[in-house]
């Protein structure tokens, strides 16, 4: 990766976001990778209900009679041209470059050559990739996925923006093979999510509808998460709010463009005017603060309550529905502000105005994102806001309960269909009924387990239904190494990735299509289907004509290896020609599925049933909804050390870089930067401009990334940002989340070096 020749160029952050000229570059972008007509058959489609689910966020689409002509934004329309672009990668493409070559490209220069075109095989040894046929590639793998010793040697990674029903049959392949080696994106992302709301809700997503966040909500909280870039639609949802007098406030060590004032395209006002002012409240919250700014709050509730009682703690929900009560209200009031302060950056007037906030709003509704599931207490975290809604009954009904906002387009519903290294009994027992074999129960590795079983020599065979798992996973050098220790990778993708460069001992590439192509079976078109973030599933149509006559579907590819392992045993054939009998399979499988294929068919498609938000029905370990204690155990900063932040630009999906600007940040050209306080520069003596080096200190060492350019950025005193993938080689592999082992990418702790000056620079 050469980044040495960046120049970046740093202008004021931005005060607001979209607008006229997000509308104009997203336009400007799609005719440049796809030209005019297929741009407007592409834009038309998305998320209209007999076209395709936009492949960038899982953000909801407003029912079918609220939905607009133009159901998009800027990074959808980005995603989707990317995705669509005329450019090819073949064996031309492989002949003329070796692996090594493209090894010293950047991320964002490997997938602009274009989409993957035709199957293609690395022999072991060898310098580059060559064409290989189907079934020969599938018939190499399932030669080896048979050799293995034991079935634990394989590695089945998926990524969020598998349909349930390619997710469907990758688990299902998984586990006829025998293991539950079901890593996903999801350990990165919310994880921590999943394990907080299941201990204390019953349930592993959020709770709310679109309607209680546009219609109900009174108070409105976003926290650790930057809407304006990760999920830009929902600023129209937040404006919608906003109109009928709901609040927001956000707590963001960055105050980000999109939290701050929205101008909404759809509407004239927001193309011309300023926009509509979206935050009421803004907390700087110190990087890993949001723990103890929750407890704090849940102190101050208590305090008022003990001033007013009766009207701040809803005492017959609690007396109903919950327990553990008391031992919480007696940490909280055991807090002293002193640490409250301290952990949280913020001041107790601060907390106190925003606890006061709560107090005089009837449903509140918290959404969050990576900037709290990506920290060691992350899981204390969310159990913490759960207790915050708890305290006084924000669950379960309208316009009230916690919504972490998803990441990948169906991430979620991977999840719901089994993609997870440890899914409950129940699930196995049904799948093993299903298809007649006996699932495996012993559970599998997640991300950061596979990558410390790869490094240790423990796998085989590591096979991904999309992503980028070499760039996407911590402690990137640890992983890079640790695929070269398997026999053979295999990448389902749409285009060329780091994690294809960094392989086994030989390698694969099956090139599939992606979400808006027409997807054509031995029994005539296909759908499929996805789950969004509030637990809505509904159909994807694919429209525009496939990339390359040789690509085929995820679901017929993972098909295509179970006939080749084992023969025709579980009906691979008959899935793969037609997708509802796979959806057959999932009615009989997956809780909350019956008739799934009729009421899939309809406009909108249906919503999954989550008990809390239904009948405030609550499957814990004890059936109420649990308070818990969270000790504050604030991460311990060295002096001169600042916690480092990853987040992503305007200008990327995850891994994916589309561009190198950050609109919104004020950067442009260029991605190796680092934001930090000017008064920490100051202190460090470093000016906003130079050069330095990024040097992460863990147990094992030192960790470095080098060359970065330092911005003075309006962030907390201690905290400083950078962007994700090019500061993960910082995150060690050890450090993860209490209770989720979700790498810890949102705190870091770095100090910065100058770096060494560039000959002619
Ligand atoms: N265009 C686009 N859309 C995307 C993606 C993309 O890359 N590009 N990625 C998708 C995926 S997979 C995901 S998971 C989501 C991610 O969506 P986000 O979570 O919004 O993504 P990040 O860029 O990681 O932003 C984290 C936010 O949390 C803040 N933050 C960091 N640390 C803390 C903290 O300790 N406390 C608080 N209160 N805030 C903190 C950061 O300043 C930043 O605003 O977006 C999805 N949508
Ligand atoms: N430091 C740091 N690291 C992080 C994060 C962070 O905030 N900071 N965020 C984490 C999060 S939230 C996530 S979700 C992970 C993301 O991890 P991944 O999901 O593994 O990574 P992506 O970058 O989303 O994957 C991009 C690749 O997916 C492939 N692809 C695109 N569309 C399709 C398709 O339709 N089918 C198939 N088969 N392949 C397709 C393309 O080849 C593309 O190169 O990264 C995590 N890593
Ligand atoms: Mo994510």
């Amino acid at each position: 990766m050469d980044e040495v020749g960046e120049i970046v160029e740093v202008h004021q952050p931005a005060t607001s976001a979209v607008g006229a000229q997000a509308v104009r570059l997203s336009l400007k972008r799609a005719v440049s990778e796809m030209g005019v007509s297929r741009s407007l058959k592409t834009l038309s489609a998305m998320n209209q209900v007999d076209g395709f689910d936009c492949p960038s966020c899982a953000w909801p689409d407003p029912s079918p009679e609220h939905r607009s002509h133009a159901e998009f934004c800027e990074n959808g329309a980005k995603a989707v041209s990317w995705e669509a672009t005329r450019d090819r990668v073949g064996a031309a493409f492989f002949a003329e470059h070796s692996v090594a070559e493209l090894r010293a490209l950047d991320d964002h220069e490997l997938e602009r050559f274009g989409r993957l075109s035709e199957p293609m095989y690395l022999a072991p040894g060898a310098s580059h990739y060559v064409a290989i046929s189907w079934d020969e590639a599938l018939g190499r793998c399932a030669e080896t996925l048979r050799a293995l010793s034991d079935p634990s040697r394989a590695v089945f990674y998926t990524s969020g923006r598998a349909s349930n029903e390619a997710a469907f049959i990758f688990q299902l392949l998984a586990r006829r093979l025998g293991t539950n080696n079901l890593p996903d994106c999801s350990n990165m992302c919310h994880e921590s999510s999943g394990v907080a709301l299941n201990e204390t809700i019953g349930v592993g997503k959020g709770t709310v509808s679109l309607e209680d966040i546009t219609d109900h909500a009174e108070l409105i909280i976003i926290v650790g998460q930057n809407p304006g870039t990760n999920h830009p639609r929902m600023l129209s949802a937040l404006e919608a709010a906003k109109r009928r007098g709901a609040r927001i406030i956000s707590a963001n060590p960055l105050p980000e463009a999109g939290l701050v004032r929205f101008k909404n395209p759809q509407r004239v006002r927001g193309l011309l005017g300023r926009g509509t002012a979206l935050t009421d409240r803004y907390l700087a919250v110190r990087v890993n603060g949001d723990l103890a700014m929750f407890a704090g709050v849940n102190k101050a509730l208590l305090a008022l309550e003990e001033r007013h009682p009766g009207t701040v703690v809803d005492q017959s929900f609690i007396d109903d529905f919950c327990d553990g009560f008391d031992a919480a209200r007696e940490a909280w009031r055991e807090l002293s502000w002193a640490d409250i302060e301290a952990a949280s950056g913020l001041d107790r007037q601060q907390i106190e105005a925003f606890a006061a906030d709560v107090a005089a709003a009837k449903s509140v509704i918290v959404c969050w994102a990576m900037g709290i599931t990506q920290h060691r207490n992350a899981v204390a975290t969310i159990r913490e806001i759960v207790n915050f809604l708890l305290v006084r009954g924000n669950i379960g009904r309208p316009g009230a309960g916690p919504s972490p906002i998803r990441g990948h387009s169906n991430v979620q519903g991977d999840r719901t269909m089994g993609i997870w290294e440890k899914m409950p009994d129940d699930f196995l027992d049904r799948l093993g009924h299903e298809f007649g074999f006996e699932p495996p129960r012993e559970h599998g590795y997640d991300t950061v387990a596979a990558i410390r079983a790869m490094r240790d020599g423990q796998v085989d065979v590591f096979v991904a239904l999309g992503g980028n798992f070499v760039a996407a996973t911590p402690d990137t050098a640890v992983t890079m190494a640790a695929m070269g220790n398997c026999r053979l990778t295999v990448h389902v993708a749409t285009k060329l990735n780091r994690s294809h460069l960094y392989h086994g001992e030989a390698a694969l590439l099956l090139p599939c299509l992606g979400r808006s192509e027409r997807d054509e079976r031995a029994t005539g078109e296909q759908f499929v289907t996805v789950e969004d973030s509030m637990a809505m599933v509904h159909a994807s149509h694919g429209r525009l004509e496939p990339g390359s006559t040789q690509l085929r579907s995820e679901v017929a590819i993972v098909a295509g290896l179970g006939e080749a392992l084992f023969g025709d045993d579980l009906g691979w054939r008959a899935m793969a020609d037609d997708y509802r009998v796979i959806r057959g399979h999932i009615e009989n499988v997956v809780t909350g599925f019956h008739d799934f294929e009729a009421r899939v068919s309809q406009p909108g498609g249906f919503v999954l049933p989550r008990g809390p938000h239904d009948s405030r029905t609550f499957a814990t370990a004890t059936g109420k909804a649990r308070f818990s204690v969270n000790a504050l155990d604030a991460i311990e900063v060295p002096d001169g050390h600042l916690i480092l932040q990853t987040v992503r630009s305007h200008d990327q999906f995850n891994t994916t870089v589309y561009g190198l600007n950050d609109r919104y940040r004020g950067i442009e050209g260029g991605r190796r930067v680092v934001f930090v306080n000017a008064d920490d520069l100051a202190e460090q003596g470093i000016r906003d401009g130079d050069r330095v080096d990024l040097v992460s200190v863990w147990t094992d060492g030192e960790r470095r990334a080098e060359g970065f350019r330092a911005v003075a950025y309006p962030t907390p005193r201690g905290c400083a940002a950078s962007y994700f993938p090019e500061a993960n080689v910082l995150v060690p592999l050890d450090s993860t989340a209490v209770g989720s082992n979700t790498p810890t990418s949102k705190s870091i702790i770095i100090r910065l070096e100058p770096a060494p000056v560039l000959a002619g620079s």
